[in-house]
């Protein structure tokens, strides 16, 4: 049985939660599908952790760099646009997203909930206050070493203000996103491949609370049960025909 986009023009609480896969069409390379891919590339253990950050943090803070000019340059894609046009188009939308990217709020969705935090903050790896400001990021130049800034305060390293692995979520944020998987009546979970824990929990929550849960991915999704199905192609592509089909051509 396929999707019904008329759910979607019923949804009551709609909740999009999103990967790296939602900003690949921006040219952000994602963490696992794609050979240049950053956990191909990298170990994400060794760059996305305090260890790591620890050992080298002139190659992390590199690579952070390196991200942080990619997205700089990068533009929203029609996926991006299309998440950021449902907002006026249901009664209440919950954006969550794994990504650490501007993209959704330059396409124009407000009040995002970062999961993993965001690349354009920084915090000091020492005393952990926020930095009062952010150093312009140099131009990209993959994997290469740069020496992080000095907290203004006490001359410690600055880091990027994003989760890392091993550490904990922000409590609030991760509290409102499950509140939300489990107050909607639609889920659509966009460009992500699962695997990282706990936000790999919020469409099983959704389900499990009786909401109907839509993958959108380039790779087939496994679904199970008469709620949960999968769409197969690119985000960019596939958003904005459903968002024609459930509210007409104009949508
Ligand atoms: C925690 C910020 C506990 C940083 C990120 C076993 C061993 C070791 C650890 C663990 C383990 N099991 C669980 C863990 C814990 C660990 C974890 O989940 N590890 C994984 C690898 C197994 N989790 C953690 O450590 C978390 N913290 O558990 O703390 C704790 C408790 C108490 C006290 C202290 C600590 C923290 C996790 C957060 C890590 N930080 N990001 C940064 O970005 O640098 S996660 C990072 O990877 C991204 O943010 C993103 O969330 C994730 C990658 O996932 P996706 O977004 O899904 O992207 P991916 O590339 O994987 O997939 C892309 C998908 O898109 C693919 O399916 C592809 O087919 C599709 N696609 C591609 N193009 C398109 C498309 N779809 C549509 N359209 C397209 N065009
Ligand atoms: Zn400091």
């Amino acid at each position: 049985m396929s999707f019904d986009p008329s759910l979607l023009a019923k949804a009551r609480h709609l909740v999009v939660f999103t990967g790296a896969g939602i900003s690949a069409e921006s040219g952000i390379p994602t963490f696992r599908d794609r050979l240049s891919g950053l956990w191909e590339r990298y170990e994400a253990s060794e760059l996305a952790s305090a260890e790591g950050f620890r050992r080298d943090p002139a190659l992390v803070w590199g690579w952070y760099e390196w991200r942080r000019t990619l997205v700089h340059h990068a533009q929203p894609n029609p996926g991006h646009q299309a998440i950021a046009r449902l907002a006026a188009l249901v009664p209440k939308l919950t954006l969550i997203t794994q990504n650490v990217d501007d993209l959704h709020e330059r396409a124009g969705s407000r009040e995002a909930l970062h999961l993993h935090g965001r690349l354009d903050a920084l915090r000091c790896f020492a005393c952990t206050r926020p930095a009062l400001e952010i150093p312009k990021p140099d131009e990209p130049n993959e994997g290469r070493r740069v020496e992080p800034p000095r907290c203004t305060r006490c001359n410690g390293k600055l880091r990027p203000s994003v989760v890392w692995f091993g550490e904990q979520l922000p409590g609030d944020v991760l509290r409102a996103a499950f509140t939300a998987a489990e107050e909607c009546d639609l889920l659509l979970s966009i460009g992500t491949s699962g695997v990282v824990e706990p936000a790999a929990r919020i469409p099983r929550l959704a389900l499990a609370a009786g909401a109907t849960v839509l993958h959108l991915n380039t790779q087939p999704v496994a679904v199970q049960g008469e709620r949960e199905f999968a769409l197969a192609g690119p985000a960019g592509e596939l958003l904005p025909a459903l968002l024609r089909q459930a509210f007409g051509a104009d949508a």
